[in-house]
């Protein structure tokens, strides 16, 4: 039972809409018959102390010592900040990017190593956002063991910040507000009966994997060598082993629409890579003897072919996509790649072929466009699914490194030596954001390379790039 003071704190919170029943669609994709938005409390400041005082309450009540506190940007900022401004305590604020000029600082603020730092956030399903902070934070030299909720979802995360070393501290829990609401005759018992079975069904969301693993850099890796020896697959056991060998993770994207041309970029950028990525389909004189001078380009230089078809159709229809028409993949690509989507049935029908051949195929987890639709549990589901069929993937394509599983190779498009972006939607990181921040084993560079003036020399930058961000992590 809470405090009457709490339950009037839960009816204002429902008459403005913070806490809302219905129908909702979360950022990880799930449905769910609750929503909190406490972004609202900025339109009422009076709320925002009195949650400002509960916060505060908390921490003393827990005998909590700290030294600062911080927000989880950018929901949190206003609590955090009314917290420091009413009680008096310093606050740092984390940037989410950190700014393209001056000083490039991820945390703004005065600090001295060792202060302990308390987080501070709004709402809480898995605890993913608060953990991000914590590790940024902890980089930096602050010393993290508690983190402080205004609402807790009661959906995982105070089991798994506490695996992770962080006691979650709540100000309100989503079944006691739902039980005061009811006593209050604010909802009826059919919702309160929807929401507690949501919430019993739905209490153990994970972090997802990319985000619970400590951040590359404070992490020892496994040197592509070692990561050889470890594989079964053989094509990733012979991928790894180019990589050692060239000194190289530089997988160039040849999207040109000349056999020739590519032939040509094939031999100029081949000493510099160990996978070349290709679209057969946009070839417009593609014909039955280019697969066999690519494949020599390919053995002179040492490096392996991906034909970047994206299957993405039921089973039957991708091995026919797969083995017949003009482009007949299976007979010359390595490795191919395919949307998890259409489920097991996928990757079934392109075993069929594959297997026998030794081809690998690499699962899409997620893409580097702005506004895909990828949603947020997406990638853990592909983790899985690549669990289950070891014979045949052989990685991922994504953003981030889905599983620390040192078997799998994890590939990351959208690099250019500048952050940038183009005119369709394509995001660019850099090299080194993405091996040391993001876990990528293969950064894949198009037009950074395809349209340079010296394609070889950029090449070889890019390589080099490439190369020590990995070394610098060994
Ligand atoms: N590619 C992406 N983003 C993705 C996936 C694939 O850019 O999320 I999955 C492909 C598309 C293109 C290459 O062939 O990688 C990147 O080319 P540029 O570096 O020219 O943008």
């Amino acid at each position: 039972m809470c405090s009457i003071k709490l339950a009037s704190l839960y009816s204002t919170l429902f008459e403005i809409g913070v806490v809302k029943f219905g129908h909702f669609t979360l950022k990880s994709g799930l449905q769910a018959p609750v929503y909190v938005d406490l972004r609202l409390l900025v339109s009422h400041p009076d709320l925002l102390e009195a949650f400002a005082t509960e916060v505060w309450n908390t921490l003393k009540r827990g005998g909590i010592e700290y030294d600062i506190v911080c927000g989880v940007p950018y929901a949190a900022l206003p609590l955090a900040t009314c917290v420091s401004v009413r009680f008096n305590v310093p606050m740092v604020i984390r940037r989410k990017e950190a700014k393209g000029y001056g000083t490039k600082k991820l945390i703004e603020g005065d600090y001295k190593q060792g202060q302990r730092c308390i987080i501070v956030e709004d709402v809480v399903t898995s605890g993913a956002s608060i953990w991000e902070t914590v590790e940024l934070l902890t980089a930096e030299g602050l010393t993290i063991t508690d983190a402080v909720v205004l609402m807790n979802r009661e959906q995982g995360a105070t089991k798994n910040l506490k695996d992770l070393g962080i006691t979650l501290h709540s100000v309100c829990h989503l079944t006691e507000c739902m039980k005061a609401l009811h006593q209050l005759g604010k909802i009826d018992a059919e919702t309160v009966y929807k929401v507690t079975k949501f919430l019993e069904i739905n209490n153990e969301t994970k972090i997802p994997t990319h985000k619970a693993v400590t951040s590359c850099k404070e992490r020892k890796i496994l040197s592509f060598k070692e990561r050889a020896s470890l594989c079964q697959h053989p094509l990733t056991k012979r991928i790894f082993g180019i990589m050692e060998e060239k000194k190289t993770n530089l997988c160039v994207a040849a999207d040109v629409t000349f056999c020739a041309k590519l032939l040509e970029i094939a031999e100029t950028v081949g000493p510099h890579i160990c996978v070349l990525k290709i679209h057969a389909d946009i070839l417009e004189d593609f014909n039955s003897e280019f697969p066999e001078k690519l494949k020599d380009v390919a053995k002179k230089h040492n490096f392996v072919i991906f034909e970047d078809r994206k299957f993405a159709d039921i089973g039957h229809t991708v091995y026919m996509q797969y083995t017949k028409g003009i482009h007949t993949i299976v007979e010359w690509a390595d490795i191919i790649d395919c949307h998890p989507l259409p489920g097991p049935g996928i990757l079934e029908g392109l075993k069929q072929a594959g297997i026998k051949k030794g081809r690998g195929c690499l699962l899409i987890a997620q893409m580097s466009t702005k506004g895909n639709l990828v949603p947020a549990n997406y990638p853990e589901a592909t983790a899985h699914f690549a669990d289950h069929h070891r014979d045949f993937v052989i990685g991922f394509i994504g953003q981030s490194r889905l599983i620390p599983d040192p078997t799998f190779i994890n590939f990351t498009p959208g690099i250019k030596l500048e952050e940038s972006s183009d005119s369709l939607g394509q995001q660019y990181v850099t090299p080194q954001e993405a091996i040391q921040n993001r876990g990528a084993d293969v950064i894949i560079v198009g037009r950074g390379i395809t349209d340079a003036n010296d394609p070889q020399a950029t090449a070889a930058e890019y390589k080099k790039a490439g190369f020590d961000a990995y070394s610098q992590l060994l």
